[in-house]
């Protein structure tokens, strides 16, 4: 197991600390200066982004890029923490396109070139909480959602946002077999006000680069206040809806997985408590635990999307 992940990982993907500190304050400067296209695709590793530093950032500091690269979940590729690193690279992310319609004024068709040259890019340094008990700090590379579903200008009868990764087989290992952990395409969903929140991002980098393929390249959301898997990857659809929308984990296990899924020590899986987490990268198993905070420690900028609700019976 460790070999394979060892042998999955480009020499160039293993970027020191040094290395990423030096390169992230050069495009901080070209950042600042406003200039926002991408450049071209190629390996993840050759394809450096522009972008500006957040406020929203934490400053926690962020999960060895090895990590980051070779533990993740992204079960089209496997069930297991090194399979996406293993086998991701068989997808083709170019061309990319990303639908969003449903009700809306202006359905329209991304190519997610296109949109790179349109938005600002911005850094966002997250902590992401997986509902499995472990945690990293993330430097995602990324733009608000919102910039995206203004332009297609949400009616007034859209009240839930829903989300779907690619589903296609013949790149996707885990879409095909006998064993099938989930039913696929995976589908997320939020509720209107929680994607227009300036927090939610579509992410289309790490660490300065373009997403590896195992992180959910090209384009994958990201949503620091709720478990990891509310943040869905390769995302190609994104529709407006009136009804709130069937998540993938939800379905599969809806005592287990809500809708809201928001990060809260206090409200356990049925299997397992919530109140600590493990960080990765950080002497491995043997890390100390460390607690888990309400909404992951975005209390103070989302706790107000929830108030007056129940947050045990909307787990
Ligand atoms: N399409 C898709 N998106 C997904 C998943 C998945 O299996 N398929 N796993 C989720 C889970 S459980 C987590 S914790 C995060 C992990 O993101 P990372 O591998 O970039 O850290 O992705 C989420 N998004
Ligand atoms: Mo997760």
């Amino acid at each position: 197991m460790l070999i394979r992940r060892q042998s999955s990982i480009r020499p160039s993907e293993i970027t020191s600390r040094e290395v990423y500190l030096n390169r992230r304050s050069l495009m901080m400067g070209a950042g600042a200066a406003g200039i926002t296209a991408a450049l071209p695709n190629g390996p993840a590793s050759a394809a450096q982004l522009r972008f500006t530093k957040s406020p929203f950032s934490t400053s926690e500091e962020p999960t060895p890029l090895e990590d980051v690269t070779s533990y993740n979940n992204y079960y089209e590729f496997g069930v297991d923490k090194g399979d996406p690193a293993a086998n991701a690279h068989t997808l083709t992310t170019k061309p990319w396109t990303v639908a969003v319609d449903g009700l809306v004024s202006r359905p329209t068709t991304f190519h997610v070139e296109d949109l790179l040259k349109t938005v600002t890019l911005e850094e966002r340094i997250y902590q992401l909480r997986c509902v499995e008990g472990w945690s990293m700090v993330i430097p995602w590379v990324g733009f608000p959602l919102s910039d995206v579903l203004h332009r297609v200008e949400p009616l007034g009868s859209a009240k839930y946002v829903a989300f779907e990764t690619l589903l296609r087989p013949e790149e996707m290992p885990g879409q095909t077999g006998l064993f099938q952990a989930l039913e696929w395409p995976y589908v997320e969903g939020l509720r209107l006000d929680e994607a227009l929140h300036p927090l939610t991002i579509l992410a289309v980098g790490l660490y300065g680069d373009m997403l590896p393929n195992q992180n959910g390249a090209p384009i994958r959301l990201i949503v620091p206040w709720k478990y990891g898997f509310k943040s869905i990857k390769s995302i190609v659809r994104i529709s407006l809806v009136e009804k709130q929308p069937e998540t993938s984990w939800n379905r599969q296990n809806p005592r287990e997985y809500g809708f809201y899924s928001n990060v809260n020590p206090e409200v356990d899986h049925p299997r397992w408590s919530q109140a600590t987490e493990r960080p990765i990268g950080e002497g491995g198993l043997f890390a100390k635990r460390k607690p888990t905070l309400l909404f992951n420690g975005y209390a103070e900028e989302v706790a107000h999307l929830y108030a007056g609700m129940d947050l045990r019976a909307n787990f």
